[in-house]
């Protein structure tokens, strides 16, 4: 008797246990991407398939009506049955570590969370876990950015049909704690670091740190250095950084198919002694990204990039850079992707203050309006933010601004790329215009004009 009830209360638990994985599964049951769209489309010469209502966390019917730190996070929710390179059904990956989403830095990564640290005694314990991601290309419903059916021919068939509602909102990429690219590592110089990394993709990975002064042992490269990290296995890498600068972090493992797929992110080392402070430091990591239609898999075979995106957002969903008249501004760029990005901003002249290598002396900092990032590299450029308004970011390749160039034609794109705003918010209304070297130049001009009158 005892034994049946005690029976029959398991029992009852477990039906509990299992009605609230149930209620989860069904809450998730969205984010598993439809069978149908998982085969190359056009191939047999089948007609395309239309894209379902995909529901994601992080789907504009969530977004609505939240503030951007809410939707922020609510794209970080724990996204279960996401396969790569197939279905494994049933597979859970882990939601974001503790303290993701925690600002405890000074940079702001544009479209990407944060990722506090714990301390043990001194050292500061990042937490990343590789895991495939569903990234949002473009936020919002892009049913408007419809064109007329255009012709051409693709993947080697007959002339097919291609819109933009078959252009990819979604990518299924890889990344670290449900981001893409992975979040911002922030330590100040002198600091002792252990990164944890989990690796819940289907094939063994490790992670380089890279540009990192650092004992060979944690440099990640995989199998020279150290076995790679398996699935479902951790590793840890602990270093003290003495330098400073942007650095990158990415792949170890198989780097050509794992970057490509999205696996890298930024690494920040504040000096102890800084030669500025700045009032808004930003970050972006350039990537690219081989994408068919209705195919959400970046395609790690083929070519050329058609997405070339600032931390994995294509224009009109890259952040904007806001900021107040007078501050004073740092962008760290970095890139990951295959060529370079001449990175120009509009209505300011801009010094490049440091690279992967640490400062750059005053004496080298020329002025310059574009700055170009190479692959590999890392550029930080500061101004101070005088000139109010609304003003371009963008890549001066001018074709990677309109992504998906191969089917579409130049200009028509309304999914851009490396495309967003400084937008600098005037200290006060209604105050006129006025160059910082104004004043000075009138008054030479006017001297000028007095001796020339002489
Ligand atoms: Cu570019």
């Amino acid at each position: 008797m005892a034994l049946s009830r005690r029976g029959f209360l398991f029992g009852a638990v477990g039906a509990s246990l299992l009605g609230g994985s149930a209620r989860r599964a069904r809450a998730q049951e969205g984010v598993q991407f439809p069978e149908e769209l998982m085969r190359p489309p056009g191939v047999d010469g089948a007609p395309l398939a239309t894209p379902p209502a995909w529901r994601v966390p992080g789907a504009p019917e969530e977004m609505a009506g939240r503030t951007i730190e809410q939707q922020q996070l609510l794209r970080q929710m724990p996204i279960s049955e996401i396969a790569f390179p197939r279905y494994e059904p049933g597979r859970i990956y882990s939601p974001p570590p503790p303290l993701m989403g925690a600002q405890m830095g000074r940079v702001h990564t544009l479209n990407v969370p944060p990722l506090g640290y714990e301390l043990d005694g001194d050292v500061k314990v990042f937490h990343l876990i590789a895991q495939p991601v569903w990234r949002e290309l473009t936020d919002g419903d892009a049913s408007h950015l419809k064109l007329p059916q255009i012709e051409r021919n693709i993947v080697g068939g007959a002339g097919k049909w291609i819109t933009h509602d078959q252009v990819p909102r979604y990518m299924l990429a890889w990344g670290y704690n449900g981001s893409v690219p992975g979040p911002t590592i922030e330590v100040t110089q002198g600091d002792r670091v252990r990164i944890v990394l989990k690796n819940e993709l289907p094939e063994p990975t490790s992670i380089h740190w890279h540009g990192a002064e650092i004992p060979n042992s944690q440099d990640g490269p995989s199998p020279e250095v150290h076995p790679p990290v398996m699935p479902g296995e951790t590793h840890e890498y602990e270093f003290t950084f003495y330098q400073t600068g942007t650095l990158l972090y990415h792949s170890g493992f198989n780097v050509v198919k794992q970057d490509f797929m999205g696996l890298g992110g930024m690494l920040v080392i504040h000096p102890l002694e800084p030669r500025s402070t700045v009032d808004k430091d930003f970050i972006i990591l350039h990537q690219e990204w081989r994408l068919r239609p209705n195919n959400p898999h970046p395609d790690i075979w083929g070519g050329p990039f058609n997405w070339i995106t600032f931390n994995a957002k294509v224009a009109p969903s890259i952040e904007v850079m806001t900021v107040r008249q007078g501050d004073r501004v740092r962008i760290r760029q970095g890139n990951l992707s295959m060529t370079s990005h001449p990175i120009h901003l509009h209505g300011y002249t801009f010094r490049i203050v440091g690279t992967t290598g640490g400062p750059t002396p005053e004496s080298a900092q020329m002025p310059r309006v574009t700055v170009s990032v190479e692959p590999g590299s890392t550029e930080d450029i500061e101004f101070v933010a005088w000139n109010p308004g609304i003003w371009r970011f963008h890549c001066h390749k001018l074709h990677h601004i309109v992504n998906d160039v191969t089917f579409m034609p130049r200009g028509l794109m309304p999914h851009g790329g490396m495309f967003t705003y400084l937008h600098v918010l005037p200290r006060e209304d209604g105050l006129p215009w006025r160059h910082p070297d104004q004043a000075r130049v009138e008054a030479l001009k006017q001297r000028m004009q007095q001796e020339g009158g002489k």
